[in-house]
């Protein structure tokens, strides 16, 4: 039986819910209904005070911009190593991986700069950790910080309708269901109007300047508005959210950003790839522009 048709139309669901192993689907492999780590697997620590567990997509490529970022602004502090975690043979399932961030997912941060290392998983916090630590791309002032984290917030919690949601069903399910494409493209559409009305009135996502909002954000929807995730950009007629297209273009020209999309990236075009990342000497023999999407994860 094919994977399309283990899944008959008209599914009504058992008493109790049983984990089928072949139910197919991008990432079937890594996907289990259990937590904890699946072997021993010490993580490598580098010179650096700050050791970056990841993978260059849109979770990932948040954190590598934001230290780019830092390094470009002068902040030395931020000087960091960034070990590649494969994530399509399960390398967030080690335990090592797994004392860092508890949930097996990328970007996972170690900060070693203090008497005790601290762990932070989950890239809208390591964003937030970092922004903090260094006073960078984080307002203090009350008002602008609420505006800021309130578009931090926004973007952690709509990602997942637009990569395990529309992602999911568009490209990636074994078989295509209208309904969830549907509802799933309906919510994307809406959230890329809600960042266009935005972008009308502001320059940046949290106001005049550029900040861990925008960060959190260009990764997913800045990809999607140039058509580079799920190959969907015809389909959901991005061209049409021009104030998101400004934005999304204003961003990419930035060199901490393009420097950051490289970082732990394994695809495209290999100049444009840094499998790890340990000295800013690393970058020079590669190529910083015309890179191509970032790979949405599982
Ligand atoms: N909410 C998490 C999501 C992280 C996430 O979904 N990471 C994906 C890659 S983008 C991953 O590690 N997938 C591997 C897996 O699910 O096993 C964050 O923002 O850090």
């Amino acid at each position: 039986m094919s994977e399309v048709e283990s899944y008959p139309a008209g599914y009504t669901p058992p008493a109790v819910w049983t984990w089928n192993k072949a139910s197919g689907g991008q990432f079937a492999s890594i996907n289990r209904p259990i937590a904890g780590p699946t072997h021993d697997k010490v993580l490598p620590v580098g010179r650096h005070p700050l050791q970056l567990y990841s993978q260059a997509t849109p979770n990932g490529v948040k954190i590598t911009v934001m230290l780019e970022e830092l390094l470009a602004a002068g902040h030395r502090g931020a000087e960091y190593d960034a070990w590649l975690i494969r994530i399509g043979e399960g390398d967030q399932f080690g335990s090592g991986f797994v004392e860092v961030n508890p949930n097996s997912k990328i970007p996972a941060l170690m900060d070693r700069s203090g008497a005790r290392p601290v762990r932070v998983f989950e890239s809208g916090s390591i964003l937030l950790y970092l922004a903090d630590k260094f006073g960078a791309f984080v307002p203090t002032e009350p008002a602008a910080r609420a505006e800021c984290l309130s578009w931090l917030f926004w973007q952690v919690g709509s990602a997942p309708y637009l990569g395990g949601g529309f992602g999911h069903f568009y490209a990636y399910a074994p078989l295509k269901i209208e309904y969830a494409i549907d509802r799933f493209a309906m919510e994307v559409k809406r959230q890329l109007d809600v960042l266009d009305r935005r972008l009308a009135e502001a320059e940046y996502l949290a106001g005049a300047h550029y900040t861990i909002a925008d960060i959190a954000v260009w990764p997913w929807y800045g990809a999607l508005v140039k058509g580079l995730v799920y190959g969907a950009g015809e389909f959901l007629q991005v061209g049409g959210y021009k104030h998101v297209q400004r934005w999304a273009e204003q961003i990419a020209r930035r060199p901490a950003v393009q420097r950051g999309r490289m970082v732990n990236r394994i695809s495209g075009e290999p100049a444009s790839q840094l499998h790890e990342r340990h000295d800013a000497s690393d970058f020079d023999s590669r190529t910083q522009d015309k890179l191509a999407p970032p790979a949405a994860g599982a």
